[in-house]
């Protein structure tokens, strides 16, 4: 793994704000719901209510997992206490076998691995056990990695041999004891996370079992309502934790039925069918986006390469049929997932801000598994906008669910009664750094363009230094330093959003290697926007210490249209430019109905806002009857209180075009 610093530019920014403000806000709200109470109740200190989910104990471990991958770039003696405080708390609500999942603890003492497509169980255990080897691998300490192989060696006991009804109906588990292989190498971790994915989509009558495990969970938490009342009325002083509200979503009349219908049939668990025939993403997509992830993993460390058809097929239909224009992924609320091909009402737009996440992940595991530019496209495409726009620029507000049109109700919130996403988002940008190359002896191979110092331990003494303008312009300045191998291939991701790029080697243009790409005929994707253009340009030369290589990709305005399957957008458009999505707000528009305005796109202009957000770009442009308009970059929407926004705009052509 190279070992790359993020350097000062628009990510460093960010992730400064991610490790001062946005890891400890995440920590307050989960001790003022709670969620880090329930340990102090599992483990008998104190006498209290549960509150929450069934499986509230994931978002605190996905905090520890996302802490800890901050505090490998960022020693905090504050985040190191809050830390430890609570790896020593879980020590001590574990039960001595390994098992750690405080609603049975408390709730249901004895009771173990019930109602697995519902009840969370093992989806808790994997966050618990992604922690253990983030902190393993942030600090070197073994403490909360024991905690996570206790937990691991309990469920292969308990699954072992098991079969298709033993399966998790959230997965993550999966990832998580591939994870936990790839640092201890213990066969046994590899063979049961494939089980759970071998045996996945083979539970026949699997409708039965779903009603029956719904059933079930029903009487157990009206169950858990009753003793709250009866807690409440025999402890006069117990003051109920603040527990947040959902997330607004537009949900068209049809959308629990489409659900439940998902939930019988198995597609909202992708427990439909095996998963060597699942070429199609259905049902709640982050679900689904894990699923795939896990797979391409497995295939990568059992050197097993006969899913790779299978994932790559998938992965392309839903880029063409089943993605919105930012990235977002997953049509319906109630489902949380995927509708039919074609169906991305911008309005009604789920775009889970971890279904983003979960896709990038299963990017970057194909990147890993084929080492195709493609996937590190869309990784950038959905960090900067289906992923980025999911933490407010204050680091103590979040989105959801990220519509692509907003008429109100939709607005950045603190925390969530289920609040998957805010730690999510922070352990993936505390590890940005690992997604920027892979390399061998003799190549490397640039994915992000993203400020950064970079050692490549497997080539003697060769270091690069970039220093990047994106996301607002396209130069890219990168120093090589060569003391020790100079004779290296370097490989370049064009960015599909490129429109052209120049490379100059120490200040003369030089001319770039196409390396044979099979760019098979693709289908058009449903908003243009399409990461298989994306390919890598080669230099392969014996570089001198001092070199100097000066990438300018050209960063024209974009026009998106969408695919006339798309319902509902005849005549509008999308903005683009270099990474960014833009969209109008009507907090920017006091005298124009953003929703009914006429774009005169002849008059589309990139420039520098001032007072808006520190130096960002805007693209300013006039409406058919000539009236000012700004797109700001779609991540940053919502930012100034609640707002009615819209990517997709009405297209007016005007002057030069008719
Ligand atoms: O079920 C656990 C998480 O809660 C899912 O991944 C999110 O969609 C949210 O429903
Ligand atoms: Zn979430």
């Amino acid at each position: 793994m190279p070992k790359s610093t993020i350097l000062p530019g628009y990510w460093f920014d960010r992730l400064k704000v991610n490790h001062e403000t946005a890891i400890f806000h995440q920590w307050e709200q989960l001790e003022a719901s709670g969620c880090i109470e329930n340990f102090r109740i599992a483990a008998g200190e104190v006498e209290g209510f549960r509150e929450g989910w069934f499986f509230a104990d994931s978002d605190a471990f996905k905090w520890l997992d996302a802490a800890a991958r901050i505090y490998a770039t960022n020693a905090d003696q504050r985040l190191a206490d809050l830390m430890d405080e609570f790896i020593e708390l879980i020590g001590r609500a574990q039960e001595p076998d390994g098992y750690l999942y405080t609603y049975n603890q408390i709730l249901f003492p004895g009771s173990r691995w019930t109602n697995l497509q519902i009840e969370h169980e093992l989806y808790c255990h994997g966050h618990l056990i992604e922690a253990g080897v983030s902190h393993y691998e942030a600090t070197g300490r073994h403490d909360l990695l024991d905690s996570a192989c206790l937990a691991a060696s309990r469920i292969v006991a308990d699954f072992r041999g098991k079969g298709a009804a033993h399966t998790p109906g959230h997965e993550e588990i999966e990832i998580a004891l591939l994870r936990l292989f790839e640092i201890t190498r213990k066969d046994d971790y590899l063979e049961i996370a494939r089980q759970f994915i071998e045996q996945r989509g083979r539970h026949g009558s699997f409708w039965f079992s779903i009603l029956k495990q719904n059933n079930a969970v029903g009487k157990r938490e009206k169950s858990v309502q009753q003793r709250k009342q009866d807690h409440l009325a025999t402890h006069p002083g117990y003051t109920a934790k603040k527990i947040p509200g959902g997330n607004y979503a537009k949900k068209p009349w049809n959308a629990t039925l489409r659900w439940m219908l998902g939930a019988l049939n198995g597609k909202y668990f992708q427990q439909h069918t095996p998963v060597r025939k699942q070429t199609v993403a259905v049902g709640h997509s982050v679900r689904f986006a894990y699923l795939e992830t896990a797979i391409a993993m497995l295939s990568r460390m059992g050197a097993d390469q006969s899913f790779i058809p299978t994932l790559e097929l998938a992965w392309d239909r839903m880029v063409s049929r089943r993605m919105y224009v930012t990235g977002g992924i997953g049509s319906l609320p109630a489902l949380e997932g995927f509708g039919n091909d074609y169906e991305l009402d911008p309005e009604i737009a789920y775009a889970e801000t971890c279904a983003a996440l979960a896709c990038m992940f299963w990017n970057w595991e194909m990147v890993r598994l084929t080492g195709e530019a493609r996937y590190s496209d869309l990784f950038e495409w959905q960090l900067y906008n289906a992923s980025g726009v999911g933490m407010g620029i204050d680091g103590r507000s979040y989105f959801y669910n990220n519509p692509l049109a907003c008429r109100g109700g939709v607005t950045r919130q603190p925390w969530f009664a289920i609040p998957c996403c805010p730690s999510n988002i922070s352990r993936t940008w505390a590890d940005l750094r690992k997604y920027l190359y892979t390399h061998d002896e003799d190549n490397i191979w640039v994915h992000q363009y993203i400020s950064n110092d970079t050692e490549f331990e497997q080539i003697d003494q060769f270091t690069l230094r970039v220093a990047s303008e994106l996301p607002w312009m396209g130069k890219i300045r990168i120093e090589i330093s060569a003391h020790g191998k100079q004779n290296v291939a370097l490989h370049f991701r064009i960015p599909s959003w490129s429109t052209s790029s120049t490379f100059k080697l120490n200040g003369k243009e030089t001319k770039m290697l196409v390396l044979e790409t099979d760019q098979k005929p693709v289908e058009r994707t449903a908003f243009g926007f399409d990461p298989r253009e994306s390919q890598f340009l080669s230099i392969q030369r014996t570089w001198t210490d001092g070199d100097v290589l000066e990438i300018d990709f050209q960063m024209a305005i974009q026009i998106r249209h969408a695919h006339p399957k798309v319902k509902g957008h005849q005549n509008k458009v999308a903005i683009t430019r270099g990474p960014l999505v833009y969209c109008l707000e009507d907090v920017d528009h006091s005298d124009v109905d953003i929703f009914n305005a006429q774009v005169d796109t002849s008059t589309l202009s990139a420039g520098y806002a001032l007072g808006l957000f520190d130096g960002i770009q805007v693209i300013t442009a006039r409406t058919a009857n000539s009236l000012p308009l700004k797109f700001i970059p779609y991540h940053l929407w919502g930012n100034r209180g609640a707002s009615k926004m819209t990517v997709w705009v009405n297209e007016r052509r005007c002057g030069k075009y008719d």
